[in-house]
């Protein structure tokens, strides 16, 4: 079955993956033939630096799964980090040619599956890139997928995301994603530290997010969180706290229906937005 390529946010642009390798539900065996030394060597440089960046800054549990990716030499074959997901959490990963469609995209969460972009941007997109490639994706996403807590909360959001789309609910769905799992922040006894995807592997929203006096960050409530627009193409001006990943498990994996309906019934509120109910954290 042909499968539509996916256009994210107001990009102008095509995508760049090649939608005619995938199957119907949107995965593609990872084209490892395909990377070039100067791919290789791009994910070396960014692993590098990204590594070096995350002490005081990225939560223990990131710290601690991160060599499970691998030799950071040269990209990882998807393979060989499923042989240790598998046996630590039941997770795997599976290769997609970029963003797809959510209702695949919350069916493979909701089997335990993450996608993972398989290509990887070039030396001039070092700094910064509009799409998912497969440094954000393994970098960002998949330590904490060694995470059981953290695991489980993955599985309940990909549930949570079919039952919403069904309700017509995916925008506010998409919001609370995009604030835990891309750009959520969490306590930790020795201080505040970043375990969202988006952060993690960014060279410069790391210190801008855990650190810069200048965004605000709130206790996450996760109503709150489903009202907020995002900006994709800036640093966030909002940022979400949790004290652990059992309670964002505890938050979402009941039936948090109730809570995407009442979303969709209240006026959504700007990034930098801030209301009296608001629990403000300084840093
Ligand atoms: N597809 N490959 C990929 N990766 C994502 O993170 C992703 C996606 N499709 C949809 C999507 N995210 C969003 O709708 C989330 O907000 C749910
Ligand atoms: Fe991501």
């Amino acid at each position: 079955m042909a499968v539509e390529p996916v256009v994210y946010g107001a990009s102008d642009r095509p995508p760049r993956g090649d939608y005619a390798r995938a199957s119907g539900d949107y995965t593609c065996p990872q084209n490892y033939a395909a990377y070039s030394a100067a791919d290789h060597d791009t994910y070396r440089r960014l692993y590098a630096r990204q590594s070096a960046l995350l002490p005081g800054l990225a939560c223990d549990a990131f710290i601690a799964a991160l060599p499970s990716l691998g030799a950071s030499g040269a990209i990882p074959r998807f393979e060989d980090i499923n042989t240790r997901l598998r046996k630590a959490t039941g997770w795997e990963i599976v290769g997609v040619p970029g963003l797809i469609p959510e209702v695949p995209f919350f069916s493979l969460l909701a089997n335990r599956k993450f996608p993972v972009t398989d290509w990887i941007r070039s030396p001039t997109e070092f700094d910064y890139i509009v799409e998912p490639d497969v440094f954000h994706d393994l970098f960002g996403h998949v330590p904490l997928l060694f995470n059981p807590v953290f695991a489980d909360h993955m599985q309940a959001y990909g549930a949570g995301g079919l039952k919403a789309h069904g309700l017509g609910a995916c925008e506010p769905l998409s919001r609370l994603y995009w604030y835990t799992i891309e750009f959520g922040l969490i306590c930790q006894p020795d201080g505040l530290r970043a375990y969202g995807a988006g952060i993690l592997s960014s060279g410069a929203e790391l210190q801008h997010a855990v650190k810069s006096g200048a965004p605000h960050r709130l206790t996450l409530d996760v109503l709150r969180a489903m009202r907020t627009r995002y900006t994709i193409d800036s640093f966030q001006q909002s940022y979400f706290m949790i004290d652990s990943f059992q309670q964002l498990f505890d938050l979402t994996a009941p039936d948090f229906t109730p809570l995407y309906l009442q979303a969709l019934a209240m006026p959504p509120l700007q990034a930098h937005q801030i209301l009296a109910s608001d629990s403000l954290i300084t840093v």
